[in-house]
């Protein structure tokens, strides 16, 4: 009888166990949550870009990780469309503590760590798979390494992609066609500097302010990745496109040091999870939606032209000086840090 007793109870453990470690093993978030030092928090996350952007999409899959994750405890309200601002506005935001998170292109973030205006020089990467190995590798941890000092973590890069040059003055199909075009850029001293040498009429100004400027013609293009010029309606107001592929932007995914520093250990890891979950996903997202960008503007019937091997071999030598006249700006061991990556990436493509 004794024995039957005690088989019984052994058993009834048994299954106790094996339930419990089925739960945790298929990640059942309550199980873990609940185990977890986890506390109600609203994320204030903005962005430049439209909501209906690739990376819109992306950061509703980023709030839906981080709710998988924290059991719906770390809820991320989104705010697109440069609703709380532009880029080096909520840059400011994060560092003083009135919004949690953004993601911001790597050129307004030159202002703060200088390294970053190395992504602004022109024909750094052939391909996406080369920028990664350089962004997830040494000289890209290195440059997210220096923010926390100046008050933002650098969770990890999302994608802008390789931008392209639109215009309404008239088709661009060589380097000196880029002359005296009134040309928005982004605003650091490395894409002014560019760009003027290839003889623009360089202007920089906040992603917030440009469709309006392009549609009232204060200035006369811009340039950015095939699906922002779809998604902010630059198309509209841009009947010349030419797929100039000249600079690769990535974007960085930031949270507000004075936030962060708040969080639990247990908070911290839900957002870093759902970060790198969520950039495989934006990666793959930014480069479909550029194809369907592609097809779109093309039936929108802007004209499309494109930079011949030669072309691109000018604009390479037209801003060698400008090149070499910024490695103080940017720091030649990051010029040389990246460009040493790249090779190394390309060489093993
Ligand atoms: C969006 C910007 C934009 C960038 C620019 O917030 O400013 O042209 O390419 O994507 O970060």
């Amino acid at each position: 009888m004794k024995a039957t007793l005690t088989l019984k109870k052994n058993l009834h453990l048994k299954g106790l166990a094996m339930g419990l470690a089925a739960a945790m093993a298929f990640g059942l978030g309550s199980a873990d949550a609940l185990a977890k030092d986890i506390n109600s928090r609203i994320i204030r996350f903005g962005y430049g870009l439209a909501d209906t952007s690739p990376t819109g999409q992306a950061t509703r899959f980023f709030a839906e990780e981080v709710a998988k994750l924290s059991d719906g405890k770390m809820k991320v309200k989104t705010y697109g469309n440069g609703a709380l601002g532009s880029d080096e506005q909520m840059q400011s935001a994060l560092v003083g503590g009135s919004q949690e998170m953004t993601f911001v292109s790597t050129a307004p973030l030159a202002g703060m760590v200088k390294g970053f205006g190395v992504f602004d020089l022109p024909f750094l990467f052939d391909d996406e798979k080369v920028a990664y190995a350089v962004l997830d590798g040494k000289p890209g941890q290195a440059l997210l390494d220096a923010l926390p000092a100046k008050g933002l973590i650098g969770l990890l890069y999302w994608e802008n992609g390789f931008r392209d040059l639109t215009n309404s003055r008239h088709p661009i199909t060589k380097a000196s066609d880029i002359e005296g075009i009134k040309l928005r850029v982004m605003q650091n001293q490395v894409a002014l500097n560019v760009f003027k040498a290839l003889g623009a009429n360089a202007i920089p100004m906040p992603f917030t302010e440009l469709f309006t400027a392009l549609e009232t013609k204060t200035v006369d293009g811009q340039e950015n990745p095939l699906s922002t010029i779809q998604t902010s309606k630059f198309y509209e107001v841009q009947p010349y496109l030419t797929l100039s592929h000249h600079v690769y932007t990535p974007f960085v995914l930031l949270a507000s040091k004075k936030w962060w520093d708040g969080l639990t250990a247990d908070e911290k890891q839900v957002i870093q999870e759902a970060a790198k979950t969520s950039q495989a996903y934006q990666r793959k997202i930014s480069q479909e939606g550029n194809v369907k960008a592609m097809a779109f503007i093309k039936e929108h019937g802007v004209q499309i032209d494109t930079f011949s091997a030669a072309e691109k071999q000018i604009i390479r030598d037209k801003v060698k000086p400008v090149v070499e006249e910024l490695r103080d700006a940017i720091g030649p061991d990051t010029i040389d840090a990246v460009v040493k990556a790249a090779a190394e990436a390309q060489k093993g493509a």
